[in-house]
């Protein structure tokens, strides 16, 4: 009788095995691949994926990426970008790599490469955010590129007619009974016509399956100063688990500190949503707390997991992210968004 029993246990467990569902992870995996905010994560993910093509590091390649466009002229990232409303350019930057390593940088002048100099924090102090004056001494001593404090011609325009009138404060509550859009502060275009952009957050998923992730930005233009946004905040505007996968923001930096969006987004990837419906869900917090205030706020969340899938999602229409899965130039999709 036992024997019996041992039996059709046996048989059971055999027939458990064969008819288990085929995992889904032991389906290819896209790798490596960078993906980035806006349009201008196009040469950015270039940058990045030189570093990917030679079998590098995911954590050196998004900091290539960073580096890539903190030395270019743009209104949100870099010392080029638009100034706070006291005329400085305060910058805001954060790295995360795969073994939870991060590091952060706030409220920094002068640092032609915040990226880096989060990343030192990150390889080189016990700390993960370092802010203002004492995140500028370390970048000396660290013997980083300064600049002077010079607003580039560019910005300087802007913050000439921005002085006209000197209404913006970057204050949800005040802004919305401007009903002002937060982003309308900042050009759409820049005077030689290009394409402006935003915030850069930059993922990437390297080789050996690991995952790393960047975000840097001068803010919301025209903010009062000392003024901190999401994108230095690990979590916030950046959050990397190598056992889930990785999220990066752009957009109305109070809205997504409030729900801590990155970390939610990888939270919601860990129980089962693809990127893009966790970019979704993420999403649907920050407009749940207010639906009327959130049709005049952009938010943007993107986000990509260890099998190299990918998303995006926003609340406002154009958002724009990158994505790169070999050399020739990357791909740019526009984002689902909640409003149309
Ligand atoms: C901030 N999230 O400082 C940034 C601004 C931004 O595209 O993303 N601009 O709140």
């Amino acid at each position: 009788m036992m024997m019996k029993f041992l039996n059709i246990l046996f048989l059971g467990a055999i027939l458990l095995v064969s008819c288990k569902p085929q995992d889904a992870s032991v389906t290819k995996i896209q790798k490596p691949i960078v993906i980035s905010t806006w349009d201008s994560g196009v040469e950015v993910n270039d940058a990045a994926w030189k570093v990917l093509a030679q079998n590098g590091r995911a954590i050196d390649a998004v900091e290539a990426g960073a580096r890539y466009i903190e030395n270019t002229r743009n209104c949100c990232v870099g010392t080029q970008g638009n100034p706070d409303r006291d005329g400085h350019v305060t910058l805001d930057a954060c790295i995360m790599d795969d073994r939870y390593n991060c590091g952060s940088v706030a409220f920094v002048e002068s640092v032609k490469y915040p990226s880096s100099l989060a990343r030192l924090v990150m390889d080189s102090t016990p700390h993960v955010f370092l802010v203002g004056e004492g995140a500028k001494l370390f970048a000396r001593q660290m013997h980083q590129e300064m600049t002077n404090t010079e607003l580039s011609p560019e910005a300087q325009k802007e913050y000439n007619k921005w002085l006209e009138k000197s209404t913006y404060k970057p204050v949800p509550n005040i802004e919305n009974s401007e009903s002002k859009s937060s982003m309308e502060s900042v050009p759409g275009k820049l005077q030689n016509g290009e394409f402006n952009h935003d915030t850069m957050g930059v993922l990437a998923l390297d080789d050996e399956g690991n995952l790393s992730g960047v975000c840097t930005t001068s803010g919301m233009a025209f903010k009062m100063h000392g003024r901190v946004g999401d994108s230095p905040i690990i979590g916030a505007g950046l959050y990397v688990d190598n056992e889930v996968g990785a999220a990066t923001s752009s957009g109305v930096g109070e809205e997504v500190i409030r729900i801590s969006g990155s970390h939610t987004v990888v939270e919601y990837m860990r129980h089962g949503f693809t990127p893009e419906e966790a970019c979704k869900k993420t999403v649907e917090r920050i407009v749940n707390i207010n639906p009327e205030k959130a049709k005049s706020l952009q938010v943007g969340f993107i986000a990509i997991n260890k099998k190299g899938e990918i998303g995006g999602f926003s609340i406002l229409p154009k958002f724009t992210y990158s994505v790169s899965i070999d050399s020739t130039k990357a791909q740019v999709y526009t984002a689902k968004s909640w409003f149309n």
